[in-house]
């Protein structure tokens, strides 16, 4: 607890006697309510299986006063926030009594179909801003929310009528020993973040510890050496009031000096814990030793606990304090974790759950009558009445919904790019998007790229020289007017639609959930891309899955990928992708072959990103220039290429061997080709432009199927031109397992080739055959599905 700095809050702005009443009522309220739906869920639903259900009571109680004083105070319809994951039950209370959310979900709280254990923005149904559970995340998002919201504004995509709206982050203090926290406080730092408010519940324990001593004061100086404004609540109010006693300041630098896990310790054992204590360490100070003796247990208890984070009036008089400009502020709350209850301060108390006697002690101390635990006013002082009112004119849900939408962008029957006879899909992107910088179309305006410091070589040079570099404020190119030469036109500016992002990736995912959720949070639909090296998708998968979690909408462009980016290995090279794109839900993946089907594929992506129905997407793409095939691209072609997998090549007769493959590795499948043709072997060649769709479209098949619709997969399909009996050999520059499950899918024999063991540097002929995915690879592939 050492801290020697006070509260900086002032008394200059008073709330109302009625108000503070009002607000304890409600804070009374909401306390019980998140206890008891915890309870409800463990003890009184019945249990079918036996399996430990949780919550968080003890998380919970730590934060309730912080978020009362702004939901029912501070809050105004266009802020945003991203509420603690543990702090769910608080969340749904507070929605609960603001007429968002039913008694229904919450007697159903952490049951199939109710309200969700960690804040849910598509599962929920009670205004969820952002999506919290992996801890480190939830906060982080604010910051990019808070870019985007500049960045529409900027580019004037909001109405007129648009108010600019501060994204809150309630965070646990342990989140912070999340490393993408300080990625993403950079990177704000960098871009001038504005409008975020970040409020720690300073509780000092974490799930299984109580945290080290003075961690405060480095939470301090790194948010301030990030250009916040720290504001740290430490007393309350009646903590406050012994620095006017004699003696009192001596019992407030007992505080200070008491270690974390003493003063925890003490909170959950109460009067006696703290007398025992105070005696002995305060005996020479007759006046501090006089303030204790007057105090009764329960003025004693108290006043030791009184931490101005659980104390509504002295949170409240800090938030309205700073509610007046948009500097970025970090408020450091102390409080206790399991405050008001007999879980307070212990160090176990993460998971702890309050027992029957313990529930029904807290509903006496409350005065909820039996029979009305979901009942809004009882036990509570105010008439009811008077608490409508007050709900009534809660300022957060003044006026119009917070739910926004805006009109879709139109996508052109064609995006233009000039092919070569042999290219690579990379460069071919890049091309495309160069083309679409060009005109003066809506795509162009509305699209905004974003890259993790691989903006050139990912071959987004030329359209960001085109567009710029967006940032707040306008910044000169100095290499450019100093005349050294470069491709690069690196000048940032307002109108700028481009985010040159630091290298870390979390953010990078951040930044595009924020982006991709433009529509709904600000009413400014954007197209965000973002273009990333495919094997570090991994380094930022958890940022990715809680952007796609949210369904924020983007387009993910990773490149280069594979052994295939060759002599620039090392460890480069990524294997597991397309098990990510096949695995991870609401990202549809894509990996093109050729330059033509990439065109199609984006075509397609920027109005599937947009379909309500759709969700975001990930194309892989190569450096690898590979010779393209000349054909007319029709709807039919189009359509094949969009299902996940088309016939390149058919034999004469039905085939008895199939090779499916995807991506680069179509010329070694072509030379492989003419070798099992000299055999007089029926050899077809599928191509497989997006094996997820393909898995999903038989996964939905199975379902149909199941309740007695007859259909067949766009895979099963595909393989009734082929022979019974036949085989199939899969082939892909990545994990072989990838594809292996369409034999398993069509019923046939399968070899799967692929890269299953960390890359090497090499030229590709090296490396394909040290790897097995090289053309004699492929026909020993085949000979081997045949033999036996
Ligand atoms: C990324 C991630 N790792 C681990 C967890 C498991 N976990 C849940 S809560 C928690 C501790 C949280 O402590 P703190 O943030 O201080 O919250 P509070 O004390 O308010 O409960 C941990 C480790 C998680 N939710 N997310
Ligand atoms: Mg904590």
């Amino acid at each position: 607890m050492k801290n020697n700095k006070l509260s900086q809050i002032s008394n200059s702005q008073k709330i109302s006697d009625i108000d503070l009443r009002i607000l304890k009522d409600v804070e009374k309220k909401v306390s019980w309510l998140s206890a008891w739906m915890i309870h409800n869920a463990n003890n009184i639903r019945p249990s079918l299986d036996g399996i430990k259900v949780g919550g968080h009571q003890a998380s919970s109680a730590s934060i309730i006063s912080i978020m009362v004083a702004l939901y029912f105070k501070i809050l105004k319809s266009e802020d945003r926030v991203a509420v603690k994951p543990h702090a769910a039950p608080v969340f749904h209370s507070i929605q609960y009594l603001l007429g968002n959310q039913n008694k229904d979900k919450l007697e159903n709280f952490r049951a199939f179909g109710g309200a969700q254990s960690y804040p849910s923005r598509t599962k929920d149904t009670d205004d969820v801003d952002y999506s919290t559970g992996s801890v480190g995340l939830g906060g982080a998002i604010t910051i990019f929310g808070s870019l985007i919201q500049d960045y529409v504004t900027q580019h004037n995509f909001v109405s007129k009528n648009f108010k600019p709206g501060k994204m809150v982050a309630l965070l646990g203090d342990a989140e912070l020993d999340e490393g993408n926290i300080y990625e993403a406080l950079l990177e704000g730092a960098k871009q001038n973040v504005r409008n975020c408010w970040w409020v720690i519940d300073y509780n000092r324990q974490s799930l299984d510890a109580v945290v080290a001593d003075k961690l405060h004061l480095k939470i301090d100086e790194l948010f301030a050496s990030m250009g916040w404004r720290v504001i740290t609540l430490k007393y309350g109010k009646k903590l406050q009031s012994l620095s006017k006693i004699k003696g009192g300041n001596k019992i407030l630098n007992w505080i200070d000096n008491c270690p974390n896990d003493l003063y925890s310790a003490l909170s959950y054992m109460g009067s006696k814990g703290w007398r025992e204590h105070l005696n002995k360490d305060l005996k020479n100070n007759k006046d501090a030793i006089n303030i204790i003796n007057s105090l009764s247990d329960e003025d004693l208890n108290e006043t030791m606990s009184n931490l101005a984070g659980n104390d509504v009036e002295a949170v409240l008089e800090a938030f309205i304090e700073a509610d007046n400009d948009d500097i970025p502020t970090c408020f450091i709350a102390y409080t206790i974790k399991g405050f008001g209850l007999p879980l307070a301060g212990h160090k176990d108390n993460h998971s702890g759950l309050m027992n029957n006697d313990q529930m029904k002690g807290y509903q006496k101390n409350l005065n909820v009558k039996n029979g009305d635990e979901w009942d809004y006013y009882s036990g509570l002082d105010s008439s009811e009445d008077l608490i409508k009112d007050f709900l009534s004119k809660n300022p957060f849900y003044e006026g119009d919904k917070r739910l926004f939408s805006d009109k879709k962008i139109y996508i052109p029957n064609k995006l233009n790019y000039k092919n070569a006879e042999v290219s690579n899909t990379q460069e071919v992107f890049g091309r495309i998007l160069n083309e679409i910088g060009k005109e003066d179309s809506d795509l162009s305006k509305r699209i905004v790229t974003f890259s993790p410091d691989v903006t050139v070589s990912t071959s987004l040079g030329g359209w960001v020289n085109q567009k710029q570099i967006y940032n707040r404020e306008h910044k000169e190119d100095i290499f450019h007017n100093e005349k050294v030469v470069s491709a690069q036109k690196w000048l940032a500016s307002p109108k700028g639609q481009h985010f040159e992002l630091g290298i870390a990736e979390n953010n990078l995912f951040l930044a595009l959930g924020a982006a991709g959720l433009s529509d709904k949070m600000f009413g400014s639909a954007l197209i965000p891309i973002g273009t990333i090296y495919d094997t570090f998708i991994s380094r930022g998968l958890d940022a990715l899955n809680y952007a796609v979690y949210q369904d924020a909408r983007f387009l993910l462009v990773a490149t280069p990928s594979g052994i295939s980016l060759g002599p620039e290995g090392g460890a480069h090279q990524s294997i597991i992708t397309p098990l990510i794109g096949i695995g991870q839900p609401n990202l549809l993946m894509f990996e093109p072959t050729y330059a033509d089907e990439l065109e199609i594929i984006l075509r397609y992506t920027f109005a599937y990103m947009q379909d309500p129905k759709g969700s975001s997407v990930y194309v892989r793409l190569s450096t690898r220039n590979i010779p393209q095939i000349k054909r007319e691209i029709n709807e039919k072609i189009e359509e094949e290429i969009l299902s996940g997998g088309y016939w390149l090549e058919k034999s004469k007769n039905k085939s008895n061997i199939t090779i499916v493959f995807s991506g680069v590795m179509a010329p070694e499948v072509f030379e492989a080709l003419e070798v099992l043709k000299e055999d007089n072997l029926d050899v077809s060649v599928l191509s497989i432009t997006s094996g997820d769709r393909l898995y999903k479209d038989w996964k939905e098949a199975q379902k149909q199927r199941s309740i007695g619709n007859k259909v067949l997969s766009r895979i099963e399909e595909l393989f009734l031109d082929t022979r019974k009996e036949s085989v199939i050999v899969s082939l892909i520059d990545a994990h072989s397992s990838s594809l292996t499950w369409i034999g398993g899918a069509v019923g046939k024999k399968t070899v799967s080739l692929g890269v299953d063991e960390f890359g090497q540097s090499g030229n590709l002929k090296d490396l394909y055959q040290h790897y097995s995915i090289d053309a004699d690879a492929i026909v020993d592939a085949c000979a081997q599905a045949l033999s036996n």
